[in-house]
């Protein structure tokens, strides 16, 4: 197919050989809890989108790191394809327009794509004193919520603060702080992590073009595929928790011989996402594998609840 010969070309341009493409497909269609012979359907997600959705990114109270982890991951080539399966209309870090014209484009792209566009939230949004404490272009994150999100097809909240509040809903909260859903009353589908992984973005997107829906959600609206299981239960160092090894120094013998991280703080085994499987930066590590227990980042209200870190809960 015509199009399925420039898509590997535009890929070999940019160093991406086939079997790069080939070995994140196959990562992605693990991650998405699909067995490998999904893995060329995926791919030709990628390759023949059947269609490409709008997606409108609205940004509020975090800290981009969210942006940041999807467009700097582990795939140098991971914003081209993730341009390839969505039409990005509007993000306000990516963008080229800024002051009124940026303005105009969301106004504009809500309009053209009402009922059709995926809104990603990057964010949480604060509720008191009329949405004060949080504005772009003064306008507040609430006013801007409840204008864009009725008129999307899916809202997804990526980051822990767009889903639960996350750090700016940190005690005492002045601001009243929530998560996209709770402010507004409404669903979402929610990709905690502070940051998120983006590849439990992706494989949302790719499921919902693969299979024509979204994915099936735990209670706190978290897509199953990615946040099934505890870290704690996929955890390489789990036998050393078994055997009651644990590290109590960093930089001790136990540390470097790997042991298990419970008395350092690690929240392994109330917080639930796919770390340890997926992992960042091209698969290289994360938190347990760096040596640094799990802080229970996509949990609701980590920052309360899951402090103080580093001591055993
Ligand atoms: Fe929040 Fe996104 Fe934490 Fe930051 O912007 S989830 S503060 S890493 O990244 O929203
Ligand atoms: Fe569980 Fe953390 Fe120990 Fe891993 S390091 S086994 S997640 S307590
Ligand atoms: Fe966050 Fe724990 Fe994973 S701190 S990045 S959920 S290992």
């Amino acid at each position: 197919m015509e199009k399925d010969i420039s898509f590997y070309e535009r890929l070999k341009e940019k160093g991406v050989s086939r079997r790069d493409f080939m070995r994140y497909c196959t990562a992605l269609t693990a991650t998405m809890g699909l067995s490998v012979a999904y893995t060329p359907k995926v791919a030709e997600v990628f390759a023949a989108p059947a269609q490409r959705p709008p997606l409108i990114w609205l940004h509020f109270g975090e800290c981009t790191g969210c942006s940041e982890a999807l467009l700097r991951t582990q795939y140098p080539y991971i914003d081209e394809l993730v341009l390839e399966i969505l039409s990005v209309e509007y993000h306000e870090t990516i963008m080229a327009a800024a002051g009124h014209q940026a303005e105009e484009q969301l106004h504009h792209a809500v309009k053209q794509y009402e009922g059709k566009f995926i809104c990603v939230v990057e964010g949480s949004i604060a509720t008191k004193y009329n949405g004060g404490y949080g504005k772009v272009g003064g306008r507040s994150f609430l006013e801007i919520a409840k204008e864009v999100t009725p008129k999307a097809a899916a809202v997804i909240a990526i980051g822990t603060c767009a889903a639960f509040g996350g750090i700016p809903a940190a005690a005492p909260n002045p601001g009243g702080y929530k998560g996209v859903g709770e402010a507004l009353g409404i669903k979402t589908l929610n990709l905690p992590g502070c940051p998120p992984n983006p590849i439990n973005l992706v494989g949302t997107v790719v499921n919902y073009l693969l299979l024509g829906k979204l994915p099936d959600l735990d209670a706190n609206g978290r897509p199953l595929f990615a946040y099934g299981k505890t870290i704690h239960d996929q955890c390489p160092r789990r036998s050393h928790f078994e055997n009651e090894e644990f590290v109590e120094a960093f930089g001790s013998e136990e540390a470097a011989l790997g042991y298990c991280l419970y008395k350092m703080g690690c929240r392994g085994p109330e917080t639930y996402n796919n770390c340890p499987v997926a992992k960042f930066n091209d698969g290289t590590s994360w938190p347990v594998e760096a040596g640094h227990p799990c802080i229970g980042c996509s949990q609701p209200n980590f920052w309360d609840r899951m402090s103080p870190f580093y001591e055993e809960m």
